[in-house]
């Protein structure tokens, strides 16, 4: 049920592999259970079709999303660095989007080393193609090889690296996304898929005042409203559903105690929704509201006991002035 690349030239096609389906997340059986338990929720990456990443990328670059230029500005100032510290490397990104930030890496490691070859994964199979033929076309020495699917399924089949060391890239905050025991387990795969020797830089998003949070995921154009809502029209036609987005309104929170950002879906009014392809029918209420994603705000110290817990060892961290935004370098 992944989306599979239409638009790309036959020289390019050869670098994009569909994953193949490992879990049951691939026939909706994850929405299923989201819509059928009392608290409503649906997971974060059916914001990504391919107008969600569109509406991402709008996102970044919203005066009051700070994340992606302050993790832009770190990765510009020490992109050198990284890459010299870690020598040559096979470069894997999970959730690389539009790849504009890793740019700064690229250029980096193509300035230093004369391979670069790079490995994006990405749910959206479109994006990935549009970005992998901009960035073949920009960079000379480059090999791509994309990967359509999810990070689990992405990991779970890597193939040995191209170049005798590997980084793996989690960049942009997305381990936010994960609840704590979903995120150890995941760190847990990404270390698995790491040879002895290779890196790992995680990107993540620190705690900061609510006010800043708040706006952050509440901007006045309305685009992270677009995109949240575009979940349902992404579920509309990948299980051929009837969600009319007029029934939804778009809040986000930071909940202090938790740490984290909650991004709902209110309803306005009492309805049935209908997904045909799951063969599924749900009951709103009006007032109930669907989450639909957590971005959880991190502890630097905090992180770092817990990656070095795991038998990583931390190379270098980089934060911006105001410390908003982490960039961890890490070895195994
Ligand atoms: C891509 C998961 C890091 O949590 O900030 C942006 C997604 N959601 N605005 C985030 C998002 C609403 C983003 N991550």
């Amino acid at each position: 049920m992944i989306t599979t690349p239409t638009a790309i030239d036959s020289l390019h096609i050869r670098y994009l592999e569909q994953i193949k389906a490992i879990d049951s997340t691939e026939n909706g059986q994850d929405v299923r259970q989201g819509l059928q338990q009392g608290a409503k929720t649906l997971p974060p990456r059916y914001f990504y079709d391919e107008k969600g990443s569109l509406l991402f990328e709008d996102i970044c670059n919203l005066p009051e999303y700070y994340p992606t230029r302050t993790e832009a500005g770190i990765l510009q100032e020490y992109a050198l660095e990284i890459a010299s510290i870690t020598g040559n490397c096979e470069l894997v990104e999970l959730g690389s989007g539009s790849s504009s930030k890793t740019r700064f890496l690229l250029n980096a490691y193509q300035t230093l080393y004369s391979s670069l070859n790079y490995v994006p994964i990405d749910v959206s199979g479109e994006i990935l193609a549009a970005s992998a033929k901009q960035l073949l076309s920009d960079y000379s020495t480059l090999k791509v090889r994309g990967l359509v699917g999810t990070y689990e399924q992405a990991l779970a089949q890597l193939t040995p690296s191209s170049l005798p060391t590997r980084i793996i890239l989690f960049l942009g905050s997305t381990l936010g996304n994960f609840y704590p025991q979903q995120s150890d387990r995941f760190l847990a795969q990404i270390i698995n898929a790491l040879q002895p020797g290779d890196y790992f830089l995680l990107g993540v998003d620190l705690q900061k005042p609510k006010a800043i949070l708040e706006a952050a995921y509440n901007d006045s154009q309305g685009v992270t409203a677009a995109f949240n809502l575009n979940m349902l029209a992404h579920l509309n036609w990948r299980f051929r559903g009837n969600f009319a987005l007029k029934n939804f309104v778009h809040r986000a929170i930071y909940n202090e105690k938790e740490g984290r950002i909650e991004m709902y879906l209110d309803c306005l009014r009492s309805h049935q929704v209908r997904l045909e392809s799951l063969d599924l029918t749900v009951e709103f209420r009006q007032g109930e509201s669907i989450l639909t994603e957590i971005s959880r705000k991190f502890n630097l110290d905090t992180l770092e006991q817990n990656v070095q817990e795991r038998g990583l060892s931390i190379l270098q961290t980089q934060t911006d002035d105001r410390g908003w935004f982490g960039v961890i370098l890490c070895q195994k």
